[in-house]
């Protein structure tokens, strides 16, 4: 094999591990705590597709409201024992969905499984998330700067999935007025925030217009957390 031919295939070699195989990209780090794995939810999506489908089915993603009054762009629903709900009396977690008075849909095996190895891979065994909160953003929609802080463990991390349409996260620092990036996340990445970066402030800009290929022109996040 010449020179040329063994580069390019040592190349074609390390774009298809990215892909095919996330276990064999190494983390990268953003900081002490916080892991980017790109692509780590890739082989997944289909069955992730799937039963998200029938977690929206029986809890319809809505758009709350803040203590302040607001009504947020980003639309949710949650699956697993607790979910995130936001309304005139607070934030806070609730074992049933109050559209229905019903129990959240339990939290697929497919999602549990992608949670608990990403945050294997991440340096978190045995996480054991009881909540997922699905939030949809259509273009336009965005996520003004906030912390998470409402779960009982704190030691534990998030385990964030990005689907569809790209978007522009902003992370910044323990105080609101810190400096913050701008980090890109794609279809299929996923991120482990843990130790210090649990409690940085972070937001999603608008989400620009487009069409994904897979999940049509929006894009879904699924954030996996110790909550109770
Ligand atoms: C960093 N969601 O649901 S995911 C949220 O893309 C939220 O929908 C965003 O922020 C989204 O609260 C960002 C990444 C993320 C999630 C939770 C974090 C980053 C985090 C908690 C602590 C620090
Ligand atoms: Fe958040």
């Amino acid at each position: 094999m010449t020179r040329t031919a063994m580069q390019a295939d040592a190349h074609t070699a390390s774009l298809f591990d990215d892909h095919a195989d996330p276990a064999a990209s190494a983390p990268l780090q953003l900081e002490p705590g916080a892991a980017v794995l790109r692509g780590f939810a890739l082989a997944q999506v289909q069955s992730l597709q799937q039963d998200l489908q029938a977690v929206l089915a029986a809890a319809p993603l809505r758009h709350l409201v803040t203590p302040g009054g607001r009504t947020m762009s980003v639309a949710m629903s949650n699956c697993g024992a607790l979910g995130w709900v936001s309304d005139a009396s607070g934030y806070r977690y609730t074992p049933t969905d109050p559209l229905c008075g019903q129990r959240w849909p339990a939290m697929p095996a497919s999602f549990r499984a992608l949670a608990v190895a990403a945050a294997a891979r991440a340096g978190y065994e045995g996480f054991a998330p009881d909540a997922c909160l699905v939030n949809r953003y259509a273009p336009g929609a965005r996520l003004s700067l906030h912390q998470d802080r409402d779960e009982r463990r704190l030691g534990q991390p998030i385990v964030s999935v990005s689907l569809g349409l790209p978007a522009v996260f902003l992370w910044g620092g323990p105080q609101r007025g810190d400096r913050t990036r701008r980090v890109p996340l794609a279809h299929g990445d996923v991120v482990v925030w843990g130790g210090p970066a649990r409690l940085h402030f972070h937001g999603v800009m608008p989400l620009a217009e487009g069409e994904h290929p897979f999940m049509g022109a929006c894009r879904i996040n699924l954030t996996f957390r110790c909550a109770g």
